[in-house]
């Protein structure tokens, strides 16, 4: 007899033994989110992120719907863990000599490897209990095997619209899953399955009349509630943006060196965020708030030791030197312009245009 409920419920269980804080099902289904999807590839929101227009065979966006990708996946298992550590807000820092990076960013590990690592254990769990003769499941497709397939980022989904129907929390305007007792530090990852399982209810909106986050983002890039244009955005400029960036965008980035949380700072549903206490998301000597000219002037090999299995490589050396940069351009301290005037004759022809601009930013 197959047991979809039962199932449901030892999913769960795995994956708070696996150190998940919240998991969810959602069914496969073309949700109306994932038409915001299309119009937001076709207005060119995604900026330079190719792998986000990535289409199939048929010229169908592979992100839009798992029927291409993973025709045979019925529902996807969608966890959840914090990873809010007790350090201020980077912003907070009063030192102009110190830049900002996110908080997901200063973490000992990688989440790619520490969320996936979660996931694997959650989905060996699902395959012992899915073929052990207790459950045997007798699929509608005569005894198939089970499939599975694991996610952080890297799969053809879009994550959130399957966390707000998993139950795990609801799209707020700044875009980011937002649940009532946790807040927004999440990571997200996604097990792909075969099995029916017994869906969750889609968490309701909560943001009400709240503005906050629009409000408060510094390069407008929130362009109207849960509208998002990474062209604008700090953290596609400083993480997955290569070469310059505009002119225009950079006074915006103020002295963010790494991704940006002022959207989720200024959340009233992080007021009471819990820290958690998984060594992997603790922060890493020196860099929360760190020296700004210690990364600009940073070599290949201390970028290799500094950063290795942290998700800060994603930014290469040359676009965290370049953040660097413009952040001491944006720092008001005048006492950057001496290494700024070296950095003008960097050999990295990006990093001496940005030094050139952040010097005239600073005598200006
Ligand atoms: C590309 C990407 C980015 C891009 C684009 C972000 C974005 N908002 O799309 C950039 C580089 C800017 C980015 C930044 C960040 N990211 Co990111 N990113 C992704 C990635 C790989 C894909 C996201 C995607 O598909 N975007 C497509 C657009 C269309 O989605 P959207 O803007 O969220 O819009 C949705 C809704 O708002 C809704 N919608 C749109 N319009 C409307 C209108 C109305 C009226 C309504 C009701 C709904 C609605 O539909 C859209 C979905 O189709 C996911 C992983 C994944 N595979 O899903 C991680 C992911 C979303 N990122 C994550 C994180 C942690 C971040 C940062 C916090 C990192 C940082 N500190 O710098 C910031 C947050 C910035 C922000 N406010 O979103 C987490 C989010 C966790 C969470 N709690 O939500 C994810 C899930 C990674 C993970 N596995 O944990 N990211
Ligand atoms: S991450 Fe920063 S720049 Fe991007 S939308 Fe949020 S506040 Fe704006
Ligand atoms: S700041 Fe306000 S509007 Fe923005 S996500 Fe939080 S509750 Fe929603």
């Amino acid at each position: 007899m197959y047991q979809a409920t039962e199932i449901t419920s030892f999913v769960r269980k795995a994956a708070r033994e696996a150190g998940f804080d919240l998991a969810g099902v959602a069914p496969v289904r073309e949700f109306p989110e994932l038409e915001r999807f299309l119009e937001w590839v076709a207005a060119g929101r995604a900026g330079e992120m190719k792998y986000m227009e990535a289409r199939d065979q048929a010229g169908c966006l592979k992100r839009a719907s798992l029927r291409s990708a993973a025709s045979w996946a019925r529902s996807v298992i969608v966890c959840a863990i914090n990873y809010n550590t007790a350090e201020a807000y980077s912003t907070e820092v009063r030192d102009p000599q110190r830049g900002w990076i996110s908080r997901y960013a200063w973490s000992r590990e990688d989440y790619h490897e520490a969320v996936m690592r979660r996931l694997r254990a959650v989905e060996v769990k699902l395959h012992a209990i899915a073929t052990s003769t207790e459950y045997r499941v007798p699929s509608s497709e005569q005894e198939q095997e089970l499939q599975t397939r694991c996610y952080v980022d890297t799969g053809p989904i879009v994550e959130r619209v399957y966390a707000k129907y998993a139950g795990v929390g609801w799209i707020g305007k700044n875009t980011c899953i937002l649940n009532q007792k946790l807040g927004s530090w999440l990571f997200l990852g996604v097990i792909l399955t075969s099995l029916e399982l017994e869906p969750d209810l889609p968490a309701p909106d909560r943001c009400g009349s709240c503005t906050r986050c629009i409000d408060a983002c510094p390069t407008d890039a929130l362009i109207a509630p849960y509208q998002l244009d990474a062209n604008r955005c700090i953290s596609y400029l400083t993480i997955e943006k290569r070469g310059a960036i505009p002119d225009e965008m950079r006074e915006g980035m103020g002295r963010h060196v790494f991704g940006c949380d002022i959207c989720q700072d200024v959340c009233p549903w992080n007021r009471k965020a819990a820290a958690t206490q998984a060594p992997e998301f603790q922060p890493r000597k020196g860099l929360v708030n760190p020296a700004l000219e210690w990364l600009a002037e940073m070599n290949a090999g201390e970028f290799q030791e500094q950063f290795r299995g942290s998700p800060v490589r994603r930014a290469k050396l040359s676009g965290l030197r370049r953040n660097a940069v413009i952040a001491m351009g944006n720092s008001g301290d005048r006492r950057f312009l001496e290494p700024l005037r070296k950095l003008s004759h960097d050999e990295d022809a990006v990093v001496a245009e940005h030094a050139r601009w952040a010097a005239r930013k600073l005598t200006s």
